[in-house]
């Protein structure tokens, strides 16, 4: 089944908001022309660094901004988007057709850029939000995470996958690139209750809070009752770590450190739609304290701790987060 097939039964069936699946189509659009370059980026010169810093401090790639010209592109030609937030953009990007558009879109082109030049996976986030006219154009790019309407992500690995929710379950679809088509591979996906993975990056270890460092010592004791020791995967793209998650079980976390006093991955457009996909699968996500979906951001690039994942699995995180028990025993 197609892309556009599915979701014109999933319109008939649930009645989605009308031209949501047009934009969920611009996805799988974007994402063709996105799969395609980084494809061939080493043959054309397109890997390596711009020289500039993105909004939130990280060195630009070639491919971040070939991403982001791609997304602002397609998606502005549907005249149904009147304001793009994203991580390569400093300011929210008003389109032309702002008075009458129906929808924000928050999103990251490209998730993993250090993996660029590594030939290693990618990806795109995005969420999806109604826009309700004339206004404050910042205020209105702000809206709660809950509010989102659609989210999603493309994975760019092995294979390019699209996996999306609009409030009816979560739906995986692999790139057929003979046909040029996305086409349902994974249909109602469910996040396991709990995993045997957890990805982070563990060489901030001795940044983390005593609390965290003691939940690794958990994951990493040998108790096979309980299905340890947890085995590390951990890709440099949380798309991909996601992905793990999301289809075997397990846990991703980027807590706050040294280096990022409020976590490093962004709210509006990384943390927040996964947790819409991940929530609707049956998982969890939250800062650690908070769910995600209970935020409302302040900014539009603002960074949160992040943890993510199967529902006990984050609960387990939480537990140990709180402080509620440092030394190695769970609750
Ligand atoms: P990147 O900066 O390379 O785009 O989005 C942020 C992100 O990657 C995640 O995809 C990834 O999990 C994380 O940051 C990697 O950060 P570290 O290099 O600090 O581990």
């Amino acid at each position: 089944m197609t892309l556009s097939r599915r979701l014109l039964d999933e319109e008939q069936q649930h009645g989605l908001p009308p031209g949501l699946s047009t934009l969920l189509l611009q996805v799988g659009f974007a994402a063709k022309i996105l799969a395609r370059e980084f494809t061939r980026a080493a043959l054309v010169g397109n890997l390596g660094l711009v020289g500039d810093l993105n909004p939130t401090g990280d060195a630009q790639k070639k491919l971040d901004v070939f991403a982001n010209e791609a997304v602002v592109s397609v998606f502005e030609e549907t005249g149904l988007v009147a304001a793009i937030v994203s991580e390569e953009m400093e300011r929210v990007k008003e389109t032309a057709s702002t008075g009458a558009a129906r929808y924000l879109l928050c999103i990251d082109p490209l998730d993993g850029s250090s993996n660029t030049d590594i030939n290693g996976a990618l990806g795109t986030i995005f969420g999806i939000y109604k826009w309700n006219g004339p206004g404050n154009v910042t205020e209105q790019a702000l809206p709660k995470c809950s509010e989102q309407i659609a989210a999603g992500y493309v994975m760019y690995g092995g294979s390019t996958m699209l996996v999306y929710t609009a409030g009816h379950g979560v739906h995986g679809f692999t790139l057929d690139r003979d046909l040029g088509e996305f086409l349902l591979s994974h249909d109602n996906i469910r996040c396991p209750v709990r995993g045997r993975y957890y990805s982070a990056n563990v060489g901030r270890y001795y940044e983390w809070p005593p609390e965290l460092r003691a939940y690794i010592e958990y994951l990493t004791d040998h108790d096979p009752a309980t299905k340890r020791p947890y085995s590390l995967r951990y890709t440099g793209a949380l798309v991909a770590d996601l992905h793990r998650s999301l289809m075997e079980g397990g846990v991703y976390f980027y807590p706050a450190d040294a280096q990022h006093k409020n976590g490093k991955l962004r709210l509006a457009y990384e943390c927040a739609p996964l947790a819409l996909v991940v929530e609707q699968a049956g998982g969890s996500a939250s800062t650690g304290e908070t769910r995600i979906l209970d935020l409302q951001p302040h900014s539009i690039h603002q960074q949160v701790p992040f943890v993510i994942g199967s529902a006990a699995d984050v609960a387990l995180y939480e537990h140990f987060f709180r402080g509620a028990n440092v030394s190695k025993t769970a609750p």
